[in-house]
């Protein structure tokens, strides 16, 4: 039997030896060392030998055990560091490698435009104001002197919640809502930005578009305080050397009422594509405060005078940058963004 013992040391030496897989250091373990393996079955015949025969082998035989064991055990180790330094440098990272480019984000043009827009009105000396997007048929429309019958209120041409709710058509109600809260103080100066809506869908016209709008109150306010004001706005925005013209219009809440046209951006006036060969660009509305309104905001006509005026975000971009297709600004595709 210590033949046999012998036997089994020199192959299993060899088969630690060989090895070089985890999963093999196992199945020696079980194959040599297991409750079924080669040494447990050598004993089992021990019971078949003498005293002294069965002291010899026996002591023999868990020696083998014990070194077997540690051999074993070893040869693991040294498979796992093995392991471990191929995976170590397979995984190494180079810290000198020159990094990936790492797109940031940007302002949309649009926020760009309305905020450029609100800035300059700040540098004379305007406060902002916001308010809600869902707004009552009252501040929407009732309170700006808008006629019962007047298109904008069609169910077709603004989105209704219920009967007097509503989204907002453009955000003239904050301009109430402002009245309402500063009447009777004056001088009021807001500027007023935001998302409006109304049922249009087409290359110049998206059911959601941004406005800024206007409203200075005080004493003895006129037009020429109203023409003074936008064009210093319009020239900060568009170019110092530009000319304006006023043309005579109509809302149901200003009297009387204008479109500001500037000299074309394109062409400085002598007519091209943009401007339809006239020179001219239509930019914004305006007009006096109708006395109907500034009592419906808390004062009193008779002793204070102001001016209005609103401008669609998208077309002051749209002129600004020499996009001629709204939707893109709502697209939003990255190769279109990246050029603001
Ligand atoms: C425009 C044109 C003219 C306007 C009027 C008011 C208010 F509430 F003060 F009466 N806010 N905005 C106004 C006047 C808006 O947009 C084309």
């Amino acid at each position: 039997m210590l033949e046999k013992l012998k036997e089994i040391k020199i192959i299993a030496e060899q088969k630690i030896a060989e090895i070089s897989d985890i999963d093999e250091v196992n199945k020696l373990r079980v194959r040599f060392l297991g409750r079924k393996g080669e040494i447990t079955r050598l004993l089992r015949g021990l019971k078949d030998l003498s005293t002294e025969e069965r002291v010899c082998v026996g002591k023999a035989a868990n020696e083998l055990k014990e070194k077997l064991e540690r051999m074993i055990s070893e040869k693991a180790e040294e498979i796992r560091r093995q392991e471990m330094a191929a995976r170590l440098s397979l995984e190494k990272i180079d810290v000198t490698l020159p990094g990936f480019p790492f797109l940031g984000g940007a302002k949309h043009p649009l926020s760009q435009v309305s905020d450029e827009i609100r800035d300059i009105f700040i540098g004379m000396g305007f406060n902002v104001a916001e308010g809600p997007e869902i707004e009552s048929d009252y501040y929407n429309f009732e309170a700006l002197n808008v006629a019962k019958d007047h298109p904008a209120r069609d169910m077709q041409d603004s989105f209704y919640i219920d009967e007097d709710t509503l989204l907002r058509t453009h955000t003239s109600p904050v301009q109430i809502r402002v009245m309402e809260q500063m009447a009777p103080q004056i001088p009021v100066k807001v500027i007023v930005p935001g998302k409006v809506y109304r049922r249009d869908d087409d290359a110049t016209h998206s059911p959601m578009f941004n406005q800024v709008e206007g409203l200075l109150i005080d004493r003895r306010i006129t037009f020429a305080d109203l023409k003074g004001v936008l064009l210093e706005f319009a020239r900060k925005i568009f170019g110092q050397d530009l000319k304006a013209r006023y043309r005579p219009s109509f809302f149901p809440f200003t009297e009387p009422s204008a479109e500001m046209d500037i000299s074309c951006v394109s062409c400085g006036g002598t007519g091209c594509r943009v401007c339809s060969n006239s020179g001219w660009l239509e930019i914004l509305g305006a007009g006096m405060v109708h006395p109907r309104v500034l009592q419906y905001g808390g004062y009193d006509p008779e002793k204070v005078t102001g001016f209005a005026f609103g401008m669609g975000v998208e077309r002051i971009a749209m002129l600004k940058y020499g996009v001629n297709d709204l939707r893109q600004f709502f697209d939003n595709d990255w190769r279109f963004l990246r050029q603001f």
